[in-house]
């Protein structure tokens, strides 16, 4: 598919069989097996099915895409919204990462909300840098909040590896208002959420073993480390529960009846270096059995480990509150089929999936049947498969790292061939480009799962776009889904590093345009005009407190209800900013230059930032947004005086 280079050999083989034999050579040769097996290769579509679907991408000026996409933004820390099928990107929300635009990450209320869940521990020690929280984040798994089975606008949740912790994100407005650093655990990778009765918990995988609680020495007892599953509950933002667990934690995934939790785990012989890791030829998959976690918590039946109640879910446990089931090695992916039956867990070393029954998961923790009795089916897919998606007619599509590719198969037919009979699950394979990771469908993830569209979102995009230097966009892919075959129809370059995406109708969504007055994340402005006798929308004034200053302006374009201030070197200044103008699309700013201090007040909100005025002389305010023709007169002055001037 990709242009041959000077020896003849296309970067696509050269990448793929690269990476092939290493994979190969590090596990022992499982994949030997697999390797050149699978004749089913890329089917491109035909030009007139090509141009077709191209159509349907198309967007035009001032008309509505049909879906929003929910794009983790990877190790940059941020989430973004996309708009599909155009794959126009709408906007970025900040979480993890400091954002120069928005000003979070500088204001009062995004320093509260990305300090205020953070553990006792990483308190002192960000103290200890002069730092009030994580300048960074790694968000791979953006998860919308459901109702039984469906979306229901409320908010979407995302995971941080980097800092192990969960946010929560409001869809009224789209902005983060709640961060959690989950204690004991480390690294929070895999994070799905409760689909019935309602999101309820949100599970987070920690995927890294450390001693728990971790205390400063075990380095070379690894046999005392463990990983733990946390419950959020996603309602108040605090830990409901935690289950220690034996081996580690990668991906995981509910059941649509809120009973079961299913997770992969890719080092279940509790290794430290990639042989050890890679020494036994299975892994496994760790069931947890939900009302027997709530009940041995309710029996007080757990360990309370820095302020939370972890049960003991290990193998050796007698507490019946997980299952272990083995399944070939290094299994990544994990994710339930819309029908609400069946998981599905990619294999990644193995060129495998494996299908587990739902329901037969009542009668493994009754003791009746063997943990492999579960599986229902096991089908060879192709080389790397590490994540599944769902059409809701049936289909399943899984995205195969190694081979670049995207191959659909049939869940029903699957099933059959497990029981022997002769059907061909595999329907189409097709090349991607290149090395994929998640790929996602519209509504797949709930029961409303429609099979419109699908998101191939690759790692590398050598060839695809104009070279931008060492460092290269990847590729988000839009694949038409809708008919028989799938047809690959829209490249979308992209910034590091989207791992995942959800893809909900417009319809499920509905934010407001503007803020509304009484908003609880403006709570810290409206305490401090509570003090003070303020009123925010209409007062204009400077509140000296001793050598703490405090000014409250309002906008509205284009202008500043306080033109000038004047403070002294060494005061602690607070400036709120509320902006009056309740017009859509009016949003002001306000950056002080050369203080560093920049932030986003949309209509009707407020913002505020702290700081200590420790340089002398005249600074200009000014606003940042676009908002008027006379938007660069928008601006005013701070003079900081010699303290004893
Ligand atoms: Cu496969 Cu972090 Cu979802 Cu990336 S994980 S690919
Ligand atoms: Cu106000 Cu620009």
């Amino acid at each position: 598919m990709s242009k041959p280079n000077e020896q003849g050999l296309s970067r696509r083989d050269l990448l793929g069989s690269g990476l092939t034999v290493a994979t190969v050579a590090g596990s022992g040769g499982l994949l030997a097996g697999g390797a050149g097996s699978l004749a089913l290769s890329g089917t491109p579509a035909k030009a007139s099915e090509q141009e077709e679907a191209e159509q349907k991408t198309h967007v035009p000026p001032g008309k509505l895409d049909e879906y929003y996409g929910f794009w983790s933004g990877g190790h940059s820390g941020e989430l973004r919204i996309l708009g599909l099928p155009s794959m126009r990107e709408l906007i970025r929300i900040p979480v993890f990462n400091r954002c120069s635009a928005t000003g979070w990450g500088i204001t009062n209320e995004s320093l509260e909300i990305l300090s205020e869940g953070l553990t006792p521990e990483s308190r002192e020690y960000l103290a200890s840098l002069g730092q009030k929280t994580f300048h960074n984040g790694d968000l791979h798994h953006p998860r919308p909040s459901y109702t039984d089975g469906a979306y229901d606008g409320r908010y979407v949740f995302v995971n941080d590896k980097a800092n192990s912790r969960i946010a929560r994100i409001r869809l009224d407005v789209m902005k983060c208002d709640k961060i959690l650093q989950i204690p004991n655990a480390h690294s929070i990778h895999g994070l799905r959420l409760q689909r019935y009765p309602r999101t309820g918990y949100v599970f987070c995988n920690g995927e890294n073993r450390v001693p728990v609680p971790n205390v400063g020495r075990y380095l070379d007892e690894p046999k005392k480390w463990n990983s733990v599953f946390s419950a959020i509950d996603g309602d108040t933002m605090q830990v409901a529960w935690q289950v220690i667990v034996s081996g580690n934690l990668d991906n995981n995934d509910g059941d649509y009846q809120g009973k079961y939790v299913a997770s992969t785990c890719y080092n279940a012989e509790e290794g430290i270096t990639v042989a050890e890791m890679m020494s036994s030829d299975k892994d496994h998959i760790v069931v947890f059995n939900i009302k027997a976690i709530e009940d041995a918590v309710k029996a007080g039946k757990y360990q309370e480990i820095n302020g939370v109640k972890v049960v003991d879910g290990r193998k050796t446990s007698d507490l019946n509150v997980t299952r272990y089931i083995p399944v070939a090695n290094s299994p990544h992916g994990c994710n339930a089929a819309p029908d609400g039956k069946h998981l599905v867990i990619n294999g990644k070393l193995s060129p495998t999936v494996t299908i587990f029954a739902w329901d037969k998961f009542d009668d493994l923790f009754a003791g009746k049947i063997k943990g492999e009795e579960t599986i229902v089916g096991n089908l060879e897919v192709g080389l790397g498969p590490l994540h599944t998606t769902f059409d809701g007619r049936g289909n399943c599509y899984t995205s195969l790292f190694l081979d670049s590719q995207v191959v659909k198969w049939n869940l029903e037919d699957a099933v059959r061939a497990y029981k022997g009979e002769k059907v061909n699950p595999i329907r189409q394979k097709i090349d991607v480009h290149y090395q994929i990771g998640h790929v996602n469908a519209s509504q797949a993830e709930t029961k409303e799962a429609d099979g419109k569209w699908a998101v191939a979102l690759c790692k590398f995009s050598k060839d695809r776009f104009l070279n931008v230097g060492p460092l290269k966009p990847e590729n988000d892919q839009l694949i038409d889904i809708s008919g028989d075959k799938m047809v690959l129809v829209h490249d979308g370059p992209t910034f590091a590093e989207p791992h995942d995406a959800t893809i909900l109708h417009a319809s499920k969504l509905k934010p407001v345009e503007i803020w509304k007055r009484d908003d609880p994340l403006f709570e810290f402005a409206r305490s401090w005009a509570k003090k003070d006798g303020i009123t925010l929308e209409a007062d204009n004034k400077v509140i000296r407190d001793g050598d703490k200053v405090r000014v409250y302006m309002t906008s509205s374009a284009p202008s500043y209800g306080v033109p000038q201030f004047k403070v002294r070197k060494g005061d602690e200044v607070t400036v709120f900013v509320t902006n009056v103008d309740d017009v859509v699309d009016l949003t002001h700013g306000f950056t002080i230059v050369d203080y560093g201090i920049a932030m986003e007040v949309a209509p009707q909100a407020t913002a505020s930032v702290t700081f200590k005025a420790n340089r002398v002389g005249v600074h200009y305010y000014y606003c940042q947004w676009f908002c008027h023709a006379l938007h660069m007169e928008m601006l005013g002055q701070m003079l900081v005086e010699e303290a004893g001037a």
